[in-house]
C-alpha cells in the first residue's frame, strides 16, 4: 500500500502521521508477551535525557532492552520481524525514503513508567545532510525517518513523544526556551496514539519525549530508523537474523546507491 494523498499532505505538512491499526489486538499481545518474557535484558538507561529541562524531568531513565528483539528465539521475534517487513510501512517508506530504503538501526524498545524522565525536544535545527525534508520533482525526498510501533496506548497528557508539527521545514533555530519547554508558545503538540497503531516522523522534525504520567499503565513503543539506500546515519549493521528471509536481507544491505533490492509491499 502507499501512502493515501491525505498521508502524503499530512506527512509533508507536519512531518509525521499517525496509522491506526496497522497491528491487530492479537498481534499487540504477542509482541507484548514477546516483550514480558524477555523483561529481565530490559534495563533503564541512566538519567541524562531531560538535558536540565525541568519540564523532561523524572526519577528514572528509560527503559531499553539489551538484546535485539529480531534476535529472540522463535516464536518471540516473530511480532518484531513482521514489523521489519510490513508491507504497510514498506509502502510508507517507499514514499518518502525512496525504493531500495534500508534499515538505519532499531529495533529499540522505549519502556516508561511512572515518573520516567522525557527528552528534551531535540532534531532538526542546523544542516544536518542525514536528516531532512526536502520537495521536489512531485514527491518528498527525507532522510532518516522513524516508524515508531505503539505496544500500549498512549492518551491524551500521558506524556511520550511529542513534536512541533512543520518544525522539519522550518527556518528559524527554536529559541533554547522553546526546547526545554519553559516557554509555552503553543506550537508542542503531544502525539496520542493507541496501541497498534505506527507514528511514523521525520527526524528533522523538533522532536522529544514527554515524561511518563500514568500509574499502572506503561508505554512501550518499537522504533525502527530507516534511510534512503545511499545514505547512513549510525554505523552500517549486518543482518542479526539467523534464518533471514529475502525481504530481511534486503532491507539490511549496506548503504550504496546502485543495483539495490527493492522491497515492494509483495515481497522483493
Ligand atoms: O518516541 C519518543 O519518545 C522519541 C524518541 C526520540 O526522540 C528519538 O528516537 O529520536
Amino acid at each position: 500500500m502507499s501512502m493515501t494523498e491525505n498521508e502524503k499532505f499530512l506527512f509533508d505538512l507536519w512531518g509525521y502521521l499517525v496509522l491506526e491499526d496497522v497491528l491487530t489486538p492479537e498481534e499487540v499481545g504477542l509482541a507484548n508477551e514477546a516483550i514480558d518474557r524477555h523483561a529481565h535484558l530490559i534495563q533503564n538507561r541512566k538519567l541524562g535525557l531531560s538535558h536540565g529541562a525541568k519540564a523532561f524531568e523524572g526519577v528514572a531513565g528509560r527503559g531499553e532492552l539489551q538484546q535485539n528483539p529480531l534476535t529472540f528465539e522463535r516464536p518471540w521475534c516473530e511480532p518484531f520481524r513482521k514489523m521489519l517487513t510490513h508491507p504497510h510501512i514498506i509502502g510508507i517508506f517507499n514514499d518518502i525514503l525512496g525504493p531500495g530504503f534500508r534499515l538505519d538501526h532499531g529495533p529499540g524498545l522505549i519502556r516508561m513508567v511512572h515518573g520516567t524522565e522525557g527528552y528534551r525536544l531535540h532534531g532538526g535545527m542546523t544542516f544536518d545532510p542525514s536528516q531532512y525534508h526536502h520537495f521536489a520533482h512531485g514527491q518528498m525526498q527525507c532522510g532518516l525517518c522513524t516508524a515508531t510501533w505503539q505496544l500500549t496506548d498512549v492518551c491524551e497528557g500521558d506524556g511520550g513523544f511529542a513534536c512541533i508539527p512543520g518544525s522539519h521545514k522550518s527556518n528559524y533555530r527554536p529559541p533554547r526556551d522553546v526546547l526545554a519547554w519553559e516557554n509555552d508558545l503553543g506550537c508542542v503538540k503531544h502525539i496520542a496514539a493507541p496501541a497498534g497503531s505506527v507514528i511514523v516522523f521525520n527526524e528533522a522534525l523538533v522532536h522529544g519525549t514527554l515524561p511518563w504520567q500514568p500509574a499502572g499503565r506503561e508505554r512501550r513503543s518499537i522504533l525502527f530508523k530507516c534511510t534512503p539506500g545511499f545514505l547512513s546515519w549510525g554505523p552500517p549493521s549486518e543482518c542479526p537474523i539467523a534464518d533471514p528471509t529475502p525481504e530481511e536481507l534486503a532491507i539490511y544491505e549496506p548503504p550504496h546507491r546502485t543495483g539495490r533490492t527493492i522491497l515492494s509491499r509483495n515481497g522483493v
